[in-house]
């Protein structure tokens, strides 16, 4: 656990203040009423199951979450994210340099949060307590206007400001995109749409002058649409890991786990795992039909946006097939169907963990 606290939350810069971390009257208000008074309050940069990475004005470190919450927050909204403020105490740790531990996630001011629609809704926490969400959509194959309003339902009721981001702009010509800010706008959408490349490096300068000192902006959009390529230019330096480009200007999978980042300027930028469409299936589900709502529903709460359901870690629908939540033979179906659509030739049994 010791390479948990990464050096990349911290460019060379530290916080003088907690004000410069987004802390305001709002945030001191509910410390008063929720904190203890040896309590100390800190922003969540990372969440990795139990372990968190907070920041404040004393600096970087690690907690856990205190037994009383493990037990009082059960939903996983109810847990801290990305983003939050908490409550934490030093005093309940072995060691001076121990974990802290952290006793309460204050109100939250902003939230972002999907919500999955199956046979249940589930909601799953992206980031708290952001001012601006990006949404960043590629010209090249991914721009969709249908999308960018789901998103934009999404933002206004979490209470962030919304911002469109077309990115990859060298990949298609000024007249393609002239078309798609023309779209939009023909849509009813007022958001603000600012266009980049990371390539040219054109349009990163006029974003980076946008990005206030002490605000928060959370980059949310399909896998590859080049949201850790942009903060990575925002850092100055590569720190977020992405693949080299390929011709067509499409990514793979890289971001797993979300992140707040301290820019150099004083602006956090938040880098999320790309987004599978608020429970919408992805391309294998979709194939193997509209049956398998619930299955659907529980992605969103995999540990990785391209999981299979087959044999990987943290995956939330074979918890649920081990829990008895999904029936074993209604997931024996899924499998065979989705394996089916993607190898029509394949008839191997399904790997499964037991
Ligand atoms: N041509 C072109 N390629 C880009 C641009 N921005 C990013 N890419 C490439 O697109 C691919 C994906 O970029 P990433 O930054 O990893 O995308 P991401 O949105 O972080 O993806 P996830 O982490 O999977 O959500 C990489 O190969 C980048 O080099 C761009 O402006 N133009
Ligand atoms: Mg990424
Ligand atoms: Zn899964």
């Amino acid at each position: 656990m010791t390479d948990l606290i990464p050096d990349r939350t911290f460019p060379d810069r530290e916080a003088s203040n907690r004000e410069s971390l987004g802390w305001n009257a709002w945030f001191a208000e509910r410390a008063t009423q929720q904190c203890g008074p040896a309590d100390t309050a800190a922003r969540v940069t990372s969440v990795d199951r139990g372990w968190l990475v907070l920041l404040n004005e004393t600096g970087v470190f690690r907690a856990q979450l205190s037994g009383n919450l493990l037990h009082s927050a059960r939903a996983p909204e109810a847990r801290p994210c990305v983003g939050d403020w908490v409550c934490v105490s030093r005093s309940q740790s072995d060691s001076a340099d121990g974990p802290a531990s952290v006793l309460s996630v204050l109100e939250r001011q902003t939230s972002l949060r999907r919500k999955a629609v199956g046979n249940a809704v589930v909601e799953q926490m992206i980031a708290a307590n952001v001012d601006c969400v990006i949404i960043l959509q590629s010209c090249l194959g991914d721009f969709n206007v249908k999308r960018l309003e789901r998103y934009l339902t999404m933002v206004a009721e979490g209470g962030a400001e919304p911002w469109l981001l077309l990115t990859k702009t060298d990949l298609v010509s000024p007249e393609v995109l002239e078309a798609q800010i023309a779209e939009i706008r023909a849509a009813g959408i007022a958001a603000p749409v600012l266009t980049l490349s990371n390539v040219t490096r054109d349009g990163i300068d006029e974003l980076q002058r946008k990005l206030v000192p002490g605000r928060t902006y959370c980059f949310v959009g399909s896998s590859g649409v080049g949201k850790s390529t942009l903060i990575n230019a925002l850092i100055g330096h590569a720190q977020q890991a992405t693949k080299s480009v390929s011709g067509s200007g499409e990514g793979r999978h890289t971001t797993v786990r979300r992140e707040l980042i301290l820019l150099a300027n004083g602006a956090m930028v938040i880098d999320n795992p790309g987004m599978r469409e608020f429970g919408m299936i992805g391309a294998a589900e979709g194939l193997a039909g509209g049956g398998f709502a619930d299955i659907a529903a529980l992605a969103p709460q995999c540990k990785f946006n391209d999981c299979k359901h087959m044999s990987e870690p943290g995956c939330a629908v074979l918890a649920a097939v081990a829990s008895g939540a999904i029936a074993r033979g209604h997931y024996d179906n899924f499998v065979k169907l989705t394996q089916e659509s993607q190898h029509p030739a394949a008839r191997k049994s399904p790997r499964r963990r037991g």
